[in-house]
C-alpha cells in the first residue's frame, strides 16, 4: 500500500485551508535540508563531521562542525524560496536577512539546526527543531521586534530526530502527524496519522544531577515519583533522560511522559531556549493533547523579550503537567 508523502499531506492541508501554498513550500524545503543533515549525521566520522568547529555560538558554546553545517544547509534550502521574510537560528545572534537577490515572503522561520549537539560524538540521537511565525504586515526588514511573538502565534512547528530511523513530527495547527524518512527516494512518508499523548504517565524525564538546585515544587513532584507505590502517588515511576530534547520529546509524544527542564538555582532562566526549542515543542505537545508550562505560565502565552531567551520547560502528559503546575501555585 502506498503511504502518503509529506507533499500529499501538506497539499491536503492547503486544500483544507489549514496551510498556504507558501507554508507548504517552506516546510518541504526545511524537510529537504533535514534529509541532507541526516545523511551527514549518518556518515559521522566517515565524513569528518565530528568534533568541534572551534567557533562559539551566541550562547558561548563551542560549535560542533555539524552545528555549523546544519545551520548553513537550512539557510541554503530556504532563503531562495520567496516565502521567507527573515530567519533566526540558535547559531546566529541576529536575525538573518534574506539577500536582496531573492524575493521575500510572509513567513519568519526559527530553528535549532542541531539540537543535542553534545551527543554528536557519542552516537546518541540528535535533531532539528523548527518554528514558523507570520511576519508582521508591512515589515520589509524584520528585526528582533518582528520575532517577539508568543508561541501561540506559530502557524507551524516540527522537529526531526536523526536516530535509528530519521523521523519527523509536524503540526500546522490541525493535530500532529508523524513521518518516517524513506531513505532511498529520500522522502518523508506518513507513518502516524494522529499523534496523541496519553493524559497520564508513570515516566518522567529530568536531569537528576540538578536535584540540589531544584525549586521546592519540582523536588516535591520528583520525590513523590521516586517514592512510588509506597508514597502519595501509589504507583511506581520510571525515569529516562537522553539529554537530547528531540529524543525525549519524541518518546513522550509516543508513549506519554513528562519532560522537565525547570529553571533552578543554576539555570536561573531555565536552560532551553523559548523561541526555537520550547515554543515549537509546546505547540506540538498541545496539538497532541498534552500540556506545556514553565511551572507558572503556559509556555505558548509567554511574551518573548529576546531571540535567545531561556525558559523553564515542563511538558507532556496533561494530568502530570497540571499536577506540577498545581504544586507551583500551592
Ligand atoms: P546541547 O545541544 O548543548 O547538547 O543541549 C541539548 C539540550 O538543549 C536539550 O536538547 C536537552 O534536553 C538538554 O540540553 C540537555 O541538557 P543537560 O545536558 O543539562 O542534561
Amino acid at each position: 500500500m502506498r503511504r502518503k508523502s509529506l507533499s500529499q499531506y501538506l497539499t491536503e492541508q492547503v486544500r483544507a485551508g489549514a496551510a498556504t501554498p507558501e507554508l507548504m513550500q517552506l516546510v518541504e524545503q526545511v524537510a529537504e535540508a533535514c534529509v541532507s543533515i541526516g545523511a551527514l549525521v549518518d556518515k559521522g566520522a566517515l565524513a569528518n563531521m565530528l568534533g568541534s568547529a572551534r567557533t562559539e555560538n551566541v550562547q558561548g558554546e563551542t560549535q560542533k562542525t555539524l552545528d555549523v553545517i546544519s545551520n548553513d544547509l537550512l539557510i541554503a534550502a530556504t532563503e531562495w524560496t520567496g516565502v521567507l521574510a527573515a530567519l533566526v537560528s540558535e547559531e546566529m545572534e541576529a536575525p538573518y536577512q534574506i539577500p536582496d537577490t531573492y524575493p521575500k515572503g510572509p513567513y519568519l522561520l526559527l530553528f535549532d539546526p542541531l539540537d543535542g549537539s553534545s551527543n554528536i560524538d557519542v552516537n546518541i540521537s540528535i535533531g532539528t527543531i523548527f518554528s514558523v511565525l507570520e511576519c508582521p504586515k508591512g515589515v520589509s526588514k524584520p528585526d528582533v521586534a518582528a520575532f517577539m511573538q508568543p508561541g501561540s502565534k506559530q502557524v507551524a512547528a516540527g522537529f526531526v530526530v536523526y536516530g535509528p530511523s530519521t523521523l519527523m513530527v509536524l503540526t500546522v495547527g490541525r493535530g500532529v502527524v508523524g513521518f518516517t524518512l524513506d531513505r532511498y527516494p529520500g522522502t518523508f512518508v506518513v507513518t502516524q496519522e494522529k499523534v496523541s499523548i496519553p493524559a497520564d504517565t508513570s515516566e518522567f524525564a529530568i536531569n537528576a544531577s540538578n536535584m540540589r538546585n531544584w525549586e521546592a515544587p519540582v523536588t516535591r513532584y520528583i520525590d513523590e515519583c521516586l517514592a512510588g507505590k509506597t508514597g502519595a502517588r501509589g504507583r511506581d515511576f520510571n525515569m529516562r533522560w537522553v539529554a537530547s530534547m528531540v529524543a525525549d520529546v519524541y518518546r513522550t509524544l509516543w508513549r506519554g511522559g513528562i519532560f522537565m527542564y525547570p529553571k533552578d538555582a543554576k539555570h536561573k532562566e531555565g536552560r532551553l531556549r523559548l523561541m526555537y526549542e520550547a515554543n515549537p515543542m509546546s505547540f506540538i505537545v498541545e496539538q497532541a493533547g498534552g500540556a506545556a508550562s514553565d511551572g507558572r505560565r503556559r509556555i505558548l502565552d509567554i511574551q518573548p523579550t529576546g531571540l535567545h531567551q531561556r525558559v523553564g520547560v515542563i511538558l507532556g502528559s496533561k494530568n502530570e503537567v497540571e499536577r506540577v503546575s498545581a504544586y507551583h501555585s500551592a
